[in-house]
């Protein structure tokens, strides 16, 4: 994974949850220098602009589907982009908030099964976002792509997910913040799900490498969801669902450097940066520092595939 094409995809999604500021992440991607850093990797950088989706309509009432219709369009809107993206390139989605992956997986997905080739998850997230629209108590929708891409009913009036991703072919990462019926689902299907104790107690290298060597041995194509939320708030303030205890600067670079190596992932969501609680941009360039590692900044070259 190095010298190709990446396509910069803004996707101001400010809908999937009642907090807004989401909307301003893909011009704070644009100010970090997201593109410029990309280019002096090697890389050759299209900004295809930001898709014009919806704006937030105002705040649902407690306990309904926040901006339900809003977020079927931005589904439909980015499933098309992922697809067409795809096909020439490594797509990045400047977010936008989480509900922006029900698109974009979704596109990822149909991609990937006209290649022949399974599609992974890898969800870099405090939470697992997996719940439906009847399962999630807050009604934002933000908290529903997981189910959704799993092909888990409930989701009416959106666009029925044509290649549903298996829950094993998803692992989840940094999980501190998990509600019951998300917790009854992950165990009911077993799936890979890394919380933080287990950072903790082993490290974050092993439950990765593993991850990487079941994709390599499938010949998959990898997904990656970044949540700004993964990481810990000291360092990441720029989030509206800020959770303590959560991944490290080395642990998130360390992440970024080993799916380097692997050379196994084929697109990213960028997702949940909230300028307007950042501080004086520090959570947007760190962002920016994420995906230059994911995309072959390193101190010293190592040879390729080293971690599995
Ligand atoms: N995210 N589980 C909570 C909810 O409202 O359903 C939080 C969701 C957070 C969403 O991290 O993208
Ligand atoms: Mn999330
Ligand atoms: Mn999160
Ligand atoms: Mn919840």
């Amino acid at each position: 994974m190095s010298g190709g094409t990446c396509i910069l995809i803004g996707a101001p999604l400010d809908c999937g949850k009642r907090r807004r500021g989401c909307s301003m992440g893909p011009e704070a991607y644009r100010v970090a220098g997201l593109a410029e850093t990309l280019a002096d990797l090697g890389w050759r950088v299209e900004d295809r602009g930001d898709v014009p989706g919806p704006k937030a309509p105002p705040p649902a009432p407690a306990g309904q589907v926040h901006a339900r219709s809003e977020n079927i369009e931005w589904t439909r809107l980015l499933s098309n982009a992922a697809r067409d993206a795809m096909a020439t390139g490594f797509p990045i989605f400047l977010g936008g908030d989480h509900a922006l992956s029900l698109g974009t997986v979704a596109g990822v997905a149909d991609h990937a099964a006209a290649k022949g080739r399974p599609l992974f998850v890898l969800w870099l997230d405090a939470h697992p976002d997996i719940h439906s629209p009847a399962t999630s108590a807050s009604g934002n929708l933000h908290g529903t792509p997981i189910g959704y891409v799993t092909g888990q009913p409930g989701f009416d009036g959106f666009p029925p997910m044509a290649n549903p991703v298996p829950p094993r072919n998803i692992c989840f990462i940094g999980l501190r913040s998990v509600d019951g019926p998300e917790r009854a689902a992950i165990q009911s299907a077993g799936m890979r799900a890394i919380d933080m104790r287990q950072i903790d107690e082993r490290g974050i290298a092993a439950p990765l490498a593993e991850f990487i060597a079941a994709v390599r041995a499938a010949n998959g194509m990898l997904h990656l969801s970044l949540d700004v939320d993964f990481l810990d708030p000291a360092i990441a303030p720029a989030v509206g669902t800020t959770v303590p205890g959560g991944a490290t600067f080395r642990e998130a670079h360390l992440a970024m450097e080993m799916l380097h190596d692997s050379g196994l992932v084929t697109s990213l969501d960028l997702v949940e940066l909230n300028p307007f609680l950042d501080d004086r941009g520090r959570t947007a360039a760190l962002m920016v520092d994420l995906t230059a590692s994911l995309f072959g900044r390193c101190v010293f070259d190592r040879p390729t595939r080293s971690h599995s």
